[in-house]
């Protein structure tokens, strides 16, 4: 990032409903850059789920809402650089997207997901398994690694670790490691991270995942699970995140190469798709073709507009018809 001056004014955007990785990599960016002096705002056009609520220097997220509509597009348009971090596609980041059509200011890209937009200046590896991991190199690259502090490597290492589910899928290689490990020289309490993000449910998220549990399909010949939750079944306050790692009880049943997870939030809203696969099976260019959404090969989201049953119904009719893994 040797072509920041040193007056410039940065702002940082992450996606919709931000994920361990969005959050981890954009606050360690912005501690980082306001250690250097730089003007860094960092914004968020949904909330973030109340599980990150601990991370280092989360307070300073704007997040969009009607009240700051106007504060969020002045900040746009008077930064030199707008940062893209852990998205590639302008719809991630919603109503944000119509301020930024406005803005001169340079587009900067840091992130891992597959077959990303044109930006004026790009960080991007889809190999890379979290944007942490780029995050981390940008600041190898500049020679500051003596820069890094407790709350920079602490924020780095929860991306990094939630989007490798916690250093287990394929995507991980010797260079994660060998960066958790230089995350953990700065002094990170690892048993306060997993403390504040594993062992830190309320009943809520559990009883979720006893009704997605308790609808479990699986289709043996095609080694495919899916499973759901109708609003009508939320029987107590649901919270953003409570949600979150639902899909992966059905992929880790044995020889399941491909699970979905469909999610009625509210009564008549949109279904919420998680995909996850093991192996070959790509279900970003799935979840694109069929769910208008994307991510990674083995890890993808995606929505509809149908009723939950429809959407059920429309899911199986193309595993059923058109389907060859
Ligand atoms: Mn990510």
């Amino acid at each position: 990032m040797f072509f920041l001056k040193k007056k410039n004014k940065i702002t940082l955007i992450i996606h919709k409903n931000p994920d361990g990785d969005a959050l981890g990599s954009s606050l360690g960016l912005m501690i980082y850059l306001r250690k250097l002096n730089y003007n860094v705002n960092l914004i968020s056009p949904t909330n973030y789920s109340e599980y990150y609520s601990w991370l280092p220097g989360i307070k300073s997220i704007i997040v969009l809402s009607n009240n700051n509509k106007f504060f969020i597009e002045k900040i746009i348009l008077d930064s030199d650089y707008i940062f893209f971090i852990d998205l590639n596609n302008f719809s991630r980041i919603g109503e944000l997207k119509k301020f930024i059509k406005n803005s001169k200011s340079k587009k900067v890209l840091i992130d891992h997901h597959p077959c990303p937009l044109n930006f004026d200046i790009m960080f991007h590896d889809s190999k890379a398994p979290a944007t942490s991991i780029i995050v981390f190199r940008l600041i190898s690259d500049m020679n500051n690694l003596n820069k890094i502090d407790k709350d920079i490597a602490t924020c780095l290492y929860v991306g990094l670790m939630t989007d490798t589910g916690y250093f287990r899928f394929p995507t991980i290689d010797s260079e994660t490691h060998f960066i958790a490990g230089s995350l953990i020289k700065k002094g990170i309490n690892i048993y306060y991270i997993y403390n504040h993000l594993q062992e830190n449910y309320n009943e809520n998220k559990l009883k979720l995942l006893s009704i997605a549990l308790k609808n479990l399909k699986i289709i043996k010949e095609y080694n495919i699970s899916y499973t759901y939750i109708k609003s009508s079944e939320i029987f107590y306050s649901y919270k953003q995140g409570d949600v979150d790692g639902i899909i992966n009880y059905g992929l880790n049943v044995k020889n399941i190469i491909f699970s979905v997870f469909f999610f009625e939030e509210k009564k008549n809203s949109p279904i919420k798709i998680s995909l996850r696969s093991k192996g070959k099976f790509d279900v970003n260019l799935f979840s694109r073709k069929y769910f208008s959404g994307g991510g990674h090969k083995n890890a993808a989201g995606g929505i509809i507009e149908k009723s939950l049953s429809e959407t059920i119904k429309y899911f199986l009719n193309i595993v059923y018809k058109d389907f060859n893994i």
